[in-house]
This record gives structure tokens, C-alpha cells and sequence, in this order.
């Protein structure tokens, strides 16, 4: 049993996570293919980025270069050593494995590079936790066969993600195999459709239908990968990624808090297929209602029921609020038009909502829901940072962020008995953000120095925030 003042397990996962497209660049190293970041713009602050769908003179692609961690990993993992790390997250870039995604043959150079990362992982004593798909799947999927859309995608990813559990099956205990599926509930959003289906949606297209179809096809993959997984290396862990933005309701009118519940269950069924292994009825009820035929056969649902996973890992930065809308007659959650604003809290320059008790009500909501083991495998601050003359960085904010979760984090633990097995803070290093493609909305207790046009030496140096996270691991969370 574990003692009062003790909330945090010995084996207690302390690290950090980054996704491969975001830092490696070597875009076009090794023998890797194009994936489809390869292909999207920089954005800024209020624009998300742009699929160009090729490579055009003139624009930016923050993703070529990124951090070049494919060059200087060595370096990041003997900081991130340093601090103390247990764990690093990462996801394995799938155009290194499969340069257009339907070989039947994988790269081997691509396969060695993260061998190579995992082993000096390893020489650190720490653990890689590994995303298979974190928003980057081959461009060749999406050009031939329309990304998700297509069954076929089924055989495909399950083949790359055979490889990696067969080629790492030593390596990595903790896998994850897609990235924040449920992202992809905001379907009028290209860059959500598109990061998290592959879908570049078609004039006159039922985006809501082909999202559905496409989460479909990527939840039984996720359940076949689970099985094989599992079927390689008994002691693989793997989980789903869910990004958790809880959704309150703005008052206590009725009508609200059922616009809040109808907004989980739109956002969150992901999640309930991929732990408890079928849909739930309210997804059914809405095909029905709307007449969408979704391909889901029974071979689908047995595989869905024996492939469910051993975690939930998920994100988590801020909260979300809703208000019904008369008009609203079915209570179908929209997140351009039923979000508002929550006065209760403050939000960070990108206007995310921090809302550190919001972590331990999603960390009790999925406790509740599924009874399974939680790791928070993404929480963080973005910020514009200044590097002062003497190459210091003071980032005050990000450490008051910081512990607000993972005081919220201990609660959760030791009050309401959650059972959680790590915490990996996004961008532990500097890197290009997803939605914006900007090198300055910076999570890292590591600064890279390079700005969003691309200028920088690449150099890096420690933040304030260094010394305090290898504080807060070293004491196994006690110090904050
Ligand atoms: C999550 C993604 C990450 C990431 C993070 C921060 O949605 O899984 O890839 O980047 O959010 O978002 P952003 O980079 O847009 O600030």
C-alpha cells in the first residue's frame, strides 16, 4: 500500500514527450518518404496551418528542419537525462518505415535511426514510451488511397506497427497507437480532419459522415495493433491517446448541462470504443438519425471487443464550456459555434483555458468511466519565452502551470484513489507547434534557439524550469 505522503508510485513514469515530426526534421533523411506535414505551412498565433499538398517554392515547412533532433538526439537525451527523466515519449515518423506507406518491405535505415534512439534511450536508463501515428501519416496514404477514408488502411498500419512491436519488441514496453483520435470530433476543422484521418475533405463531402467512417477504420486498426502487439511481447503496455478538454456546462439551466454531457459523449466515444471495446448507444442512435451507413462489419465489432487497451494515456491542457442553443434541437456539440468563454478562468496567449482542477476531473472521469491505469502522456504551457543576454531563461509561468497540475495530479492520487502511472509535459524541449506550425509558443524546459522564420543557431540551453523539474522528479513530486 502506498503511504499518504507517498501519492507517487517508485515506478512512477517522470519525463517528457515530443512527436517525431515536430523535432527530428532530416524531413527527406535516411530514406524517408514525404509525410503529410511535410506538406502543411507555418501558420501564427491565429491561423492553424496549410495542407499545400506538395512541396511550393516560397513557403515555409517548419517540419524539414524542425529541431534536428535527427541529427543532434545524443545531445537532448543526455539533457533530458539530466533532468532525471524515467521516460521519454515519442512517436515513430511511419515515412521512415514505410516511405509512401504501402511497401511491403520497410526502410532499414529508418528502422536503425530509432534503434539507435531507443539505445541511447535505454544506455540512460530511460524508458521510450512510443505513439505509433502522431499526426503524420506517409503522403502517399492520403494521395492513393484518401487516408482514412479507405478500409485498406487497416492492413497497412497494422503492417507498420508490426514491424515496429517485432523490431523494438526489447526495446519499448509502453506503446501508444494514435495520437489524440478524437481530435478529429471537430470534423469542419481541416487541420483536424486531415492530422488525425489523412482526410483533405472533398467539395460537397459529408465531413461529419467520412469522420466517423475514417474513426471507425483507425479504432479497429488500433484494436488489431493492440492484439498483435500483445501476441509479440506479452508484456507490451499499450494504450489509446485521448485529448482530454473536459466540457463544462456555462450554468446550471438544464438544457446546459445536457449540451455538456451530449459535448463528452460527441468528443469522447473514441475513447470508449478503444477501453471498453463498443460503441456506445447515443453513436448508434445518431447514424441512425442522420442515415449514415457506416461500414462496420462483425469481424469489426469481435475485433474491437478482443483488442481493447491496457491504459488510456491522454492530453491534457485546458477546458472547454458550453451553452445550449435553442435552435440546437438535437444537442449536436460544434466546436466553432458552442464553445464560450469560462470567467472562472484565466486562458495563456493562444487563449487556452488553464483549468488545473479540470486535470483532476478528467483524471476521475476516466477512472470512473473505465477503471483502467491513466498516464498523463501530454500537459503544458506554450509561451513566448526571452532569452536574456546572459543566455538565461526565466519562465516563471510555465513552473506555476506546472505545479498547479501536478498538485491537482497528487489529489487525484491520493483522494480519489486513480490509479496513475506517469507524466510526460509536452515539448520538454522547444519544438514546432501542431496546430501553428511557430517555433515561439515554446513548452521546454529546454530552449532551442531558432525563431518562427526559421532564423537561430539550434543551439540549446536550460531554462529556469530545468533545475525546478529535475527538483520535482528527483523528489518523486514532493518538492514542487
Ligand atoms: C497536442 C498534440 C501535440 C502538440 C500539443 C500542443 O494536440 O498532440 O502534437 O503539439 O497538442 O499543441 P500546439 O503545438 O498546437 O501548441
Amino acid at each position: 500500500m502506498r503511504g499518504l505522503t507517498m501519492p507517487f508510485s517508485n515506478g512512477f513514469l517522470w519525463g517528457g514527450a515530443v512527436a517525431a515530426h515536430q523535432l527530428e526534421g532530416g524531413w527527406d533523411c535516411g530514406g524517408k518518404g514525404p509525410s503529410i506535414m511535410d506538406v502543411t505551412t507555418a501558420g501564427d498565433v491565429n491561423t492553424r496551418r496549410r495542407f499545400t499538398g506538395e512541396v511550393l517554392p516560397g513557403e515555409n515547412y517548419p517540419n524539414h528542419e524542425a529541431i534536428d533532433f535527427y541529427h543532434r538526439f545524443r545531445e537532448d537525451i543526455a539533457l533530458m537525462a539530466e533532468m532525471g527523466f524515467k521516460c521519454f515519449r515519442t512517436s515513430i515518423a511511419w515515412s521512415r518505415i514505410f516511405p509512401e506507406g504501402d511497401e511491403l518491405v520497410p526502410n532499414e535505415e529508418g528502422l536503425k535511426f530509432y534503434d539507435e534512439l531507443f539505445d541511447e534511450c535505454l544506455a540512460h536508463d530511460i524508458e521510450p514510451v512510443v505513439t505509433l501515428s502522431h499526426f503524420e501519416m506517409p503522403l502517399g496514404l492520403v494521395n492513393k488511397y484518401g487516408g482514412w477514408r479507405n478500409r485498406k488502411l487497416i492492413d497497412l498500419f497494422t503492417r507498420f506497427a508490426t514491424v515496429c512491436f517485432e523490431r523494438y519488441r526489447d526495446k519499448v514496453t509502453y506503446w501508444m497507437t494514435f495520437n489524440e483520435i478524437n481530435n478529429q470530433a471537430d470534423y469542419n476543422n481541416d487541420f483536424a480532419l486531415l492530422v488525425d484521418s489523412g482526410i483533405v475533405a472533398e467539395p460537397g463531402e459529408n465531413r461529419e459522415k467520412a469522420m466517423y467512417q475514417a474513426a471507425h477504420y483507425e479504432l479497429v486498426a488500433s484494436a488489431k495493433a493492440v492484439m498483435i502487439g500483445h501476441a509479440i511481447n506479452p508484456n507490451f503496455q499499450i494504450g489509446c491517446m485521448i485529448a482530454m478538454c473536459p466540457v463544462y456546462p456555462a450554468t446550471c439551466k438544464p438544457e446546459d448541462i445536457l449540451m455538456a454531457h451530449k459535448a463528452m459523449e460527441h468528443r469522447y466515444y473514441y475513447a470508449d470504443v478503444h477501453a471498453l471495446g463498443t460503441y456506445p448507444p447515443n453513436i448508434i442512435a445518431l447514424w441512425d438519425r442522420k442515415g449514415y451507413d457506416i461500414d462496420v462489419t462483425a469481424e469489426d465489432l469481435m475485433l474491437l471487443q478482443e483488442g481493447t487497451v491496457d491504459y488510456i494515456g491522454f492530453s491534457y491542457y485546458m477546458s472547454f464550456a458550453t451553452q445550449w442553443r435553442e435552435e440546437n434541437a438535437h444537442f449536436e456539440f460544434d466546436e466553432t459555434a458552442d464553445l464560450v468563454k469560462n470567467p472562472f478562468v484565466k486562458a495563456s496567449d493562444w487563449g487556452w483555458q488553464i483549468d488545473p482542477v479540470g486535470l483532476r476531473y478528467a483524471l476521475n472521469w476516466f477512472t470512473d468511466r473505465y477503471g483502467l491505469p491513466l498516464f498523463i502522456v501530454e500537459n503544458g504551457f506554450g509561451a513566448y519565452d526571452k532569452k536574456e543576454a546572459d543566455g538565461s531563461v526565466h519562465d516563471p509561468y510555465r513552473v506555476d502551470y506546472l505545479r498547479a497540475h501536478i498538485e491537482q495530479m497528487k489529489l487525484a492520487v491520493e483522494e480519489d484513489g486513480v490509479d496513475l502511472m506517469g507524466y510526460t509535459p509536452w515539448g520538454c524541449i522547444d519544438l514546432v507547434s501542431a496546430g501553428t506550425g511557430e517555433m515561439e509558443k515554446r513548452y521546454g524546459f529546454i530552449y532551442v534557439d531558432k525563431d518562427n522564420q526559421g532564423n537561430g543557431t539550434l543551439e540549446r540551453s536550460r531554462k529556469d524550469s530545468f533545475a525546478w523539474y529535475q527538483k520535482v522528479i528527483a523528489t518523486n513530486g514532493e518538492d514542487l
